[in-house]
Parts: structure tokens; sequence; C-alpha cells
């Protein structure tokens, strides 16, 4: 079957290049230890600084895209990961005729890396820039409060093309996921990035909507982002989650909501892990917006579970035909 840019296959060797830059960052860091782990100051200290380059590429169809080597741009962009503490220096190639630039959600960073068009924080054309986002793991602040750490699912885009707000890049397909771990966090299987993008997925419309595929008991990452004028809802068939940073509960305590549809408006994001088919077994499961009319007008796409080996559940393949309107149903 056909696979769509910014399908699984795509998605898989992006993960396992994110997950490269993530393993080779925690060589050389220091195990967790016990006592008290809030204490003191922020623990940037703590963390390795991690040198990676990416490239901003024009793309068919009016699209650009960020990569992390030349021709390799896709949208969304590859997945970023860091762990809390350590700090990632971004050399961003700008190789377009437009003006653009990288900015990151949920991270810090001093005003000359910030992106933007208002602090002159951007690539011209054909130009290479060096952007620096550091983050922090939680500390005991005076006066009795905690700061909080950087750990989240977080997103990056385009801040600068077009206009003064710089809005244009987003629009186009200049944006992707960043996650900041905690360490000890469990790793995922898969991870799929969901872009929320006025009346598109990933700037696709059903039912050219990627087709995310994981063998049962896999665990998967996602990663939802929204942009764009639109408010939406995102909902996932047969899987729920905790509504917490992980969206794993911690205990049989943990008061976190269990959840299986959450807001994702304009320039929010979150991420969680399921297992796979867990309790529900294989099969073609839908995600969509839940705004209804949003789902009619092509804001849906499908989480393929094959059953264990890879092979295909009963039902699979037809439920994929009939997605994507060439059903064979006899009538009458
Ligand atoms: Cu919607």
């Amino acid at each position: 079957m056909d696979h769509p840019a910014g399908s699984p296959r795509h998605l898989s060797r992006r993960s396992l290049m994110a997950t490269g830059v993530l393993a080779a960052g925690a060589v050389g860091v220091a195990a967790p230890t016990l006592g008290n782990p809030f204490a003191g100051t922020p623990a940037q200290a703590a963390g390795v600084t991690r040198r990676i380059t990416i490239y901003a590429e024009q793309l068919p169809g009016g699209l650009f895209g960020y990569g992390l080597a030349p021709g390799q741009a896709t949208v969304p962009g590859p997945v970023l990961e860091m762990y809390e503490g350590d700090t990632l220096e971004i050399t961003l190639v700008n190789t377009t005729t437009q003006r653009l630039s990288i900015h990151p959600h949920g991270v810090d960073y001093r005003t000359d890396s910030d992106g933007s068009p208002l602090n002159a924080s951007f690539n011209n054309p054909g130009e290479t820039r060096t952007y620096v986002w550091r983050s922090r793991e939680m500390f005991l602040a005076s006066g009795r409060r905690f700061m909080p750490g950087s750990a989240g699912y977080w997103h990056y885009h385009d801040h600068a093309m077009g206009t003064d707000h710089g809005t244009a890049g987003v629009a186009k397909g200049l944006y992707g996921a960043l996650i900041v771990r905690r360490r000890g966090d469990i790793l995922p299987d898969k991870q799929f990035t969901v872009v929320f993008h006025d009346m598109m997925i990933n700037n696709k419309m059903a039912p050219n909507t990627p087709m995310f595929e994981a063998n049962l008991g896999q665990r998967v990452e996602w990663i939802a982002i929204g942009h764009g004028n639109l408010f939406h809802t995102f909902h996932l068939h047969a899987h729920r989650w905790a509504d917490n940073r992980t969206g794993m509960l911690e205990g049989t305590a943990d008061p976190s909501h269990v959840i299986d549809n959450k807001d994702l408006n304009p320039g929010s994001s979150f991420g969680f892990q399921v297992l796979a088919g867990e309790g529900v077994g294989p099969g073609a499961w839908m995600y969509h917006c839940h705004v209804q009319s949003h789902s009619d007008g092509g804001m849906s796409g499908l989480f393929l579970v094959r059953n264990a080996d890879g092979s295909m559940p009963p039902g699979a393949e037809e439920a994929i035909h009939r997605f994507q309107g060439h059903t064979h149903e006899q009538h009458g």
C-alpha cells in the first residue's frame, strides 16, 4: 500500500535519528543520586550540550520543511529530544529564498535565539545561524516554591517568514515536535507527530492524512500539536491516557484524569504513550478532530494496530479501503 509523506515509515526513520541524538546526549551524564533531587539551584550544569544542524528547505506544493540532513526535510520536521538540564545548539541552514527561523516552546533561550523578527533573530535567505535552547530540572527556589523543570511535550516552528510577526512559515509546514524528558522516563518504540493545522493534519486532508502503524503491544508515543486559526479537539479511538506530563498513571493514587479526547488549539501541545491495542486488540482505529464539521472536512486519519507478529488483523484491510473511499461492499 502507498505511504504518503509523513507516514510511519518516515517517522520511524526520523525517530531513530532523534533517538540517536538523545542517546548521544546521555553519555557522560551521572546517574541520578538519592536524596532531595530538587534542592539547590537549577541543575543545568549537570547537563550536556549537543550540537545539531537543521536544514530548512523548500518542498513541492508550496510547502517548507525542516530536516536533519540536506534533502530530507519533512512536514512535520524531525522530533527533537533533550533531557532536562541539557542544552541544544541548533545550527539552522536556510537553503530557501525566504526569511525564516526556528522558535521553541517550553525551553529557555536568550533574545538572540528567540527566532522572531522582533529581536532580529532569524536567518535571511541563504544564511546559517545558531540558536541555543537550554533546559532545566525542577529546583527549590526561595519562599518554599518549586520552580518547574522543562520536561514536557513541546514543539518548535518558524517565527519569521512572511509577516512582521512571522506567521507564514507555520502555514507552509515549518513545525515539529520537541520533547524534553526527565531522566528515567520510559522511552517509546515508536513516535507519531500529529499537527492539527487549520483544516489539515500535518498539512494533509483525509484520505491523504498519515496512517500511523504499530504492532500489538508496542509502546507508542503520540505528540499532538495545534497550529493555525481554528480550535480543535484530538480524539484517539480505543485508547486512553492520563492527562499529565507522561500520559501514564504513576501509582494507584495518582489523581490524574484519564481521557481519550483533549483540546488541541493553536500553539498548544501535549503527548502521551499508549500500548498499541492494549485491552482492545489490533485493528484499524481512527484518530480525528472531534469538532464534527472538522472530521467531516478531512481531519481524520488511521492508527493501524497490526498483530504482534506484524501481520494484518481481520477486517483491517477493508477498513483502510473504506477510509480511502473505494469501498467494494455489496449492497441489496
Ligand atoms: Cu478541528
